[in-house]
């Protein structure tokens, strides 16, 4: 028996949740439950990153105090991932005061260490990222965080420096000693190549806002959001839990995004160390996954958040979202979450492969041995071939499972269901039964047993068909215990001659052409079409807009995804060989002002749009107009492109957000 303590980042409560944080969750729920499948004990911490910048001024701009903000938003996460058949052991929440207080110490520990010390920063931020850039990261023009490809804000305050350089050493030493710490392989480099090319010192609190954690003593100053972060992984566990799943013989696992990464494998690390933390308290591993992106779209929020896993979950049943994120992607790349792919899979794998295996043997039982476990007589070669293959194939499986490739677990597992519809097909127990009944009873008892090794071996990933399967076949759902393995590594046995089933209709029943389309239609946003029509506007020639009749209604929702706000143009000029162009820079309150590109320029000569108060969608995705000319944001007008009129507000500040 061992310990497996597995965590997902805690999400920022600026979203809800999506398909991206659903699949770090679904891939920690599986993992947890192939560990308690093969007797581990474990434990599984998921929640909310609450604090700081981004969440502050998200929470003062929808008019709310930030712990309200954050007591809803988090709310949904809490009540989201359970649709998804996630049973987390702990929720944690940033604001909890059982973390406040870890983090305090923590801080006092490394202070009485000698690794804080306070100075006076002046550098790039970016509040998307709540991370500090340098100079080179930064995108031109604009200054823009290559990530979140806004304009960084200037930050220029007293903090306390975190001695960051003095880890460098340890830290390589570290990687070193522990090849596995950091996975995947390639991730591990890149950490490498960043530590080995020098570690700053690292700015860990602010005096700019106060939503954060108070440094002990000097309350002016709130914690780094990171370094409050990263604690809860350690915070989360009480003094029990912490024994027991904090300890050498436990094994301590955090799946991250790979946009993450640094934070995890650099930061945590450090702060570990220097508040006195041995080498062995340090969690075993990292695991950095790949980005998806959905119908070969790149996530963008509004994007993100039309496709919303509990939709799918609810059309198609928690397990098929869960199959389609462990099996359809290769866990530690990037990959694609693509609609049309998961209903073909559905198709494949689960309807045609396992589903029909399932109907067709149980189907045979009731017309050959009158719904009951026939008797198993003595194996054939082809019996024997196949009880070998499925053998080998666990064993692929749990391997798998253990080396955090869920997909290939999964792989390895269809594959003993596609064996075992071979078998049938070559066995064909419906004419056997003409000439040899016992030998068709011999064929279904061996499909019987393979059928209880799948329903076993699908638990991890799909635990509510698993139990559904289980229940046809007359078995309890698959029982857990600790120091028990019941993750199956053969077949035979399980099933006792003469045992009633129930058979209870298709285990996941086949889309035909329409409902598929149907279905897809139920399912697949259509962003695109909202994206490229607001962006329409932001084109050359703005179309005039014609008000032919009333749009389809939104919700405030869909509304307040749009960041308008008031701009006041800095300075205009018309763009070389662009009849239509005009190039702005805007001040939108921002550190930086932003250039705008807008097709204005049949309507407006460039001097007369200087000091005017404009009305900016400012959170447009950038658009490019070709040889570096891109445009951060677009700009509100109506009419037809030769006598436009400019929405403005007269008597609001740059920056301020239209509501
Ligand atoms: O970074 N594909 O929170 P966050 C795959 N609060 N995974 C994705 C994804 C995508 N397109 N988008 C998001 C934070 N994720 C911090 C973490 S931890 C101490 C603090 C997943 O809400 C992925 O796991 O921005 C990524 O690392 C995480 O969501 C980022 O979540």
């Amino acid at each position: 028996m061992g310990r497996f303590y597995v965590t997902t980042p805690i999400y920022y409560v600026n979203d809800v949740p999506h398909l991206g944080t659903a699949y770090t969750t679904v891939v920690a729920d599986a993992l947890r439950r192939f560990h308690l499948a093969i007797g581990d004990e474990t434990f599984m911490l998921t929640g909310t990153d609450e604090h700081g910048q981004k969440i502050e001024r998200q929470a003062r701009e929808e008019g709310l105090a930030p712990k309200e903000f954050c007591d809803r938003i988090s709310e949904r996460f809490k009540d989201a991932w359970p649709k998804l058949d996630v049973a987390y052991d702990r929720f944690i929440r940033t604001t909890d005061p059982d973390h406040e207080a870890f983090v305090k110490d923590l801080w006092e520990k490394i202070a009485k260490n000698g690794d804080l010390y306070l100075g006076h920063y002046e550098d790039w931020y970016c509040v998307g990222c709540e991370a500090f850039k340098t100079e080179k990261e930064l995108a031109q023009p604009g200054n823009l965080c290559p990530i979140h490809k806004k304009p960084v804000e200037r930050v220029k305050e007293e903090t306390y420096f975190f001695k960051l350089s003095r880890w460098e050493k340890p830290l390589l030493e570290l990687y070193a000693k522990r090849p596995g710490f950091i996975q995947p392989e390639t991730r591990r480099n890149e950490v490498l190549s960043f530590v080995q090319s020098g570690l700053k010192d690292l700015s860990c609190s602010r005096t700019s806002f106060t939503w954060g954690i108070p440094v002990p003593n000097d309350p002016k100053h709130v914690m780094y959001v990171w370094f409050d972060a990263l604690s809860n992984y350690r915070s989360a566990l009480g003094a029990g839990d912490l024994a027991r799943f904090w300890a050498p013989s436990a094994k301590v696992l955090h799946l991250v995004g790979k946009d993450i990464l640094r934070f995890h494998t650099v930061f945590w690390p450090a702060f570990l160390l220097s508040a006195g933390y041995k080498e062995e308290e340090l969690p075993d591993a990292v695991f950095a996954h790949g980005f998806l992106t959905i119908d070969g779209q790149k996530m963008g929020k509004s994007l993100r958040n039309a496709v919303d896993p509990l939709k799918i979950a609810a059309e198609l049943g928690p397990d098929v979202l869960r199959y389609q994120l462990l099996r359809a992607i290769a866990f530690g790349q990037d990959g694609d979450f693509d609609h049309a792919a998961l209903v073909e899979r559905y198709n494949a794998d689960l309807g045609k492969n396992l589903g029909n295996l399932l109907s067709r043997t149980l189907g045979l039982c009731a017309k050959l041995n009158d719904g009951r476990v026939p008797a198993m007589g003595p194996k054939t070669g082809l019996e024997e071939d196949l009880f070998a293959r499925t053998k080998e194939l666990l064993a692929s499986a749990r391997a798998a499972w253990l080396g955090l490739e869920p997909h290939r677990a999964l792989e390895a597992t269809w594959a003993i269901s596609a064996a075992a519809n071979q078998y049938v097909d070559r066995a064909a127990p419906w004419a056997a039964v003409k000439t040899d009944p016992a030998r068709a009873h011999t064929h279904l008892a061996t499909l019987l047993e393979v059928l209880a090794v799948l329903s076993a071996a699908i638990w991890p990933a799909m635990p509510r068909k698993s139990d559904a399967m289980r229940a046809q076949l007359g078995l309890e759902p698959l029982r857990t215990a600790i120091g028990t393995d019941v993750f199956p590594t053969a077949m035979g046995g399980a099933l006792t001659a003469g045992a009633p089933l129930a058979p209870a209709g298709p285990l996941f029943p086949t889309y035909d052409e329409k409902a598929e389309k149907e279905l897809l239609a139920r399912l697949v946003p259509k962003v695109e079409e909202k994206e490229t029509k607001v962006e329409t506007t932001n084109a050359p020639a703005p179309a005039p807009a014609a008000p032919e009749g009333a749009s389809a209604a939104i919700t405030y929702d869909d509304f307040a995804k749009v960041d308008l706000r008031v701009g006041v143009v800095l300075t205009c000029e018309k763009v070389p060989k662009k009849d239509k162009l005009l190039r702005l820079t805007v001040d939108l309150g921002e550190a930086e002002p932003r250039q705008i590109v807008a097709g204005l320029a049949l309507s407006f000569t460039a001097e007369a749009l200087v000091g005017r108060k404009v009305v900016v969608v400012a959170n447009l995705a950038p658009r490019d107009f070709g040889k570096g000319l891109v445009s951060h944001g677009m700009l509100l007008a109506s009419g037809p492109s030769e006598a436009l009129q400019l929405a403005t507000v007269v008597d609001a500040p740059p920056g301020a957000r239209l509501k």
